[in-house]
């Protein structure tokens, strides 16, 4: 049942995640404290949010616990609750060990259990409910990510006055290896209940639309799908590209800072002050391909063409979904393969690789992008990657060279980073060879055109895109009428 006009909510403007923008956290005297997790996704929406008086939807990270709304900086928080089953099966079981692995390539085999879909159903059911709840009449809600996907289409049944968007933030797969999934047609019709479809890639945007054709056999003209209501009616529902990115004067401001700026110089000395310092930065996700970097590099040791005297590779490994299984088979590898290689070629002075499993303030992880003289993106599927663009924000001295896989979605802005594929180990030890023998006219030629081309896609450019293509504002796309 629609919602009447008496007690709608009072939110111009709903965001609804899996995770909320702030983390709950118990105090030492046991009491409940909030604390905010500065991601780029926050930083981007927190202006929209505040001038459209903003309520975020999502859940706290905490199991079994209700928690009231409540206001942080000028944004309403509204917790959903998960118990620990759901926490099981909806997050680590369908979002983490279904979607995921189906949606990066099927790079682990993904694992489909109808009690974890049951799950998936019943929370998206809540989250649709949550957002319901507090949207102003008219208001515009705003979907983030796979973990959400039947949101738009549950919202829209509670409350067809709103204008839903969604934005997918990992890959869309090819028709071949979405159709694997038992439940491919709901989740379809979950997000065509949206407005607006967002994506990474073009890549992403056309396999959706060709995933819709086959399955409901919908017309397609350019980024409009024509959806056939009950009735015959038809509602067209914009499928296209926006990709994402970081907040890039933030990031500037940060890598600027004399502090860490000091601490870079630090992280040089403490390594030994090598001539090449590469840095990966990942959390310990199959999807990175932090194993083919290793190979790679553990090859380049191995015959010579490297030394540990000249170069150390820096990898930071930050924990991530630790207790699903094939992430604890990932790490036992990935630690094995360290253990060797530093086993084999480190000297009592020299560490081939620093091998870190930790997350670090941002202050750090910009102070490791400044220290490194390579960057090693090597994912094997990635939606965007913003660890590429941190490193090119981060080079404010304009000299870097950023290796980046055709995998990421970022590789389609990125063109003037050395582009490799991480299959190909050995295009990637070239182009890691490549890379530290750069000579610097070409590292600053290609290092000043990936800071120009950054700077012309913000984080804000991305939000202001799609929102502005939500309110019917922004260009109108091609096969949409202009009426
Ligand atoms: C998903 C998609 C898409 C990592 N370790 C630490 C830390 N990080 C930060 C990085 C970066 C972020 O986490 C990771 O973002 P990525 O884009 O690289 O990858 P995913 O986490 O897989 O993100 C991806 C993204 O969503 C956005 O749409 O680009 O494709 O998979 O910002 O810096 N930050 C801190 N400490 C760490 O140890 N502070």
């Amino acid at each position: 049942m629609p919602a009447k006009a008496n007690d709608v909510g009072r939110y111009g403007m709903v965001v609804v995640s899996n995770r909320l923008p702030v983390d709950h956290e118990i105090g030492p005297d046991g009491a409940t404290r909030w604390k905010t997790s500065p991601g780029g996704l926050v930083t981007a929406l927190e202006p929209v949010m505040r001038s459209a008086e903003g309520a975020w939807v999502g859940w706290a990270g905490a199991v079994d616990e209700e928690f009231a709304p409540f206001e942080n900086d000028g944004i309403e928080i509204v917790p959903v609750s998960l118990s620990a089953e759901e926490v099981q099966e909806y997050y680590e079981g369908f979002s983490n060990d279904t979607l995921w692995p189906l949606y990066h390539d099927v790079i682990a085999s993904p694992q489909f259990h109808r009690e974890w879909w049951d799950a998936y159903v019943a929370v998206n059911r809540r989250f649709a409910q949550a957002a319901a709840d507090v949207a102003a009449d008219g208001a515009i809600v705003w979907v983030q990510d796979y973990q959400l996907q039947l949101v738009p289409q549950l919202l829209r049944e509670l409350r067809p006055d709103v204008v839903i968007g969604f934005f997918n933030h990992i890959p869309f797969p090819p028709y071949g290896i979405f159709s694997q999934l038992p439940w491919r047609k709901q989740i379809l019709e979950g997000l065509l209940g949206a407005d607006v479809v967002g994506f990474q890639r073009v890549a992403d945007a056309g396999n959706f639309t060709r995933a819709v054709r086959r399955l409901f056999g919908y017309t397609t003209r350019g980024a409009a799908v024509e959806v056939v209501g009950p009735d015959g009616d038809i509602r067209h529902v914009v499928a296209r590209t926006f990709p994402i990115s970081i907040d890039v004067a933030g990031f500037e401001e940060l890598a600027a800072r004399p502090e860490v700026q000091a601490r870079a110089e630090q992280i040089r000395s403490d390594l030994g002050n090598p001539k090449t310092i590469m840095l990966g930065v990942d959390r310990l996700d199959y999807t990175k391909g932090i194993g083919h970097r290793l190979k790679a590099f553990g090859e380049l040791l191995a015959e010579g063409t490297l030394a540990v005297e000249d170069v150390t590779l820096v990898q930071v490994a930050s924990p991530s979904r630790e207790r699903v299984a094939t992430y604890m088979t990932l790490r036992d590898e990935i630690e094995l393969q360290v253990g060797r290689i530093n086993g084999d070629y480190s000297t009592i002075s020299h560490t081939a690789i620093a091998y870190l499993h930790h997350g670090y303030p941002r202050e750090e992880m910009a102070a490791l992008y400044l220290a490194a003289d390579v960057m090693l993106v090597t994912a094997l599927r990635d939606g965007m990657n913003l660890v590429a663009k941190e490193f090119v924000a981060a080079s404010v001295d304009e000299d870097g060279v950023l290796v980046l896989s055709e995998f990421a979605g970022a590789a389609d802005e990125l063109k003037q980073a050395i582009i490799i594929n991480p299959h190909d180990i050995d295009g990637l030890k070239q182009a890691i060879v490549a890379a530290i023998e750069m000579p610097e006219s070409e590292r600053r030629r290609r290092m000043r055109a990936l800071r120009r081309k950054l700077h012309e896609n913000t984080v804000d450019h991305w939000s202001k895109s799609f929102l502005d293509t939500l309110t019917g504002r922004g260009a109108v796309p091609p096969g949409i009428p202009e009426t």
